[in-house]
């Protein structure tokens, strides 16, 4: 079983690997003779590994791998994330961790203020809400607390992150809300909305937010994916926007 997957040079020799989380494991996939092979692996967690996402956030050249580990409170009722930073030099070693007394729906890496240092957006919440967006900063490879804010009205949890450059610093995409994915610029500690698209409403749930360059053209393009709620079929949907 695959939760999430990412992109990222984790051993540091200009070339990309896929990784991808399970339940309880790390997969690194490499791609060679037309293949996509399983090169590592390992169990790692102590919850469930929900969410990943992969950058060089201490500027050495290999890219770290950040997952977010759900696990019960003691008191078996809500959860707690661990945020997990890791390591990849011919095994997966543990750098750095930051607990959260919260559930989170995603979590996103980019320099959104544009400083060249990266940092994370987490998303974090309960059962029913949330959108309290964390951003957090690293003094080397550990997260610290930069400041949060809410990014939804009325509390909504937003499960879908994804950033992208545009013009010098990464745009944040966040979906869905109220049947909507938004891209935010962030300005001084506030997220502004740039642009947003409706997602036509029989759709269903949002399952998967990217965004991607559009190539020749300023502006992004929106890649997710909705499922409608009992039924056997999704959709996947590309959407250019420009002129923002
Ligand atoms: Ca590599
Ligand atoms: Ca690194
Ligand atoms: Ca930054």
């Amino acid at each position: 079983m695959v939760n999430d997957v990412s992109v990222g040079d984790v051993d540091g020799d200009g070339r990309a690997e896929i990784i991808a989380i399970g339940d309880f494991r790390i997969y690194i996939l490499d791609y060679a003779a037309s293949r996509l092979n399983v090169r590592y692996w390992v169990a790692l967690a102590e919850g469930h590994f929900r969410k990943v996402d992969s950058a060089d956030v201490d500027g050495d050249g290999r890219a770290e791998v950040i997952i977010a580990e759900r696990s019960a409170q003691a008191d078996g009722e809500s959860t707690a994330t661990a945020i997990r930073v890791f390591g990849f030099a011919g095994d997966f070693q543990q750098l750095a961790v930051l607990a959260l007394n919260a559930d989170v729906g995603d979590l996103c890496l980019g320099d959104f203020d544009g400083d060249g240092q990266i940092e994370m957006a987490v998303e974090q919440g309960g059962e029913e809400m949330g959108g309290l967006l964390g951003v957090y900063g690293f003094a080397g490879v550990q997260p610290y607390a930069r400041f949060a804010r809410e990014i939804t009205d009325q509390r909504q949890r937003i499960l879908n992150l994804s950033a992208q450059r545009l013009d010098a610093v990464d745009v944040l995409g966040v979906g869905d809300v109220r049947g909507q994915v938004r891209l935010l610029r962030l300005q001084g500690t506030d997220f502004n909305l740039i642009d947003q698209v409706e997602l036509p409403h029989t759709s269903g749930f949002l399952h998967g937010l990217h965004l991607t360059r559009l190539f020749g053209r300023q502006g992004l393009q929106i890649i997710c994916a909705t499922a409608a709620p009992g039924m056997d079929f999704g959709n996947v949907w590309m959407i250019d926007r420009i002129g923002f």
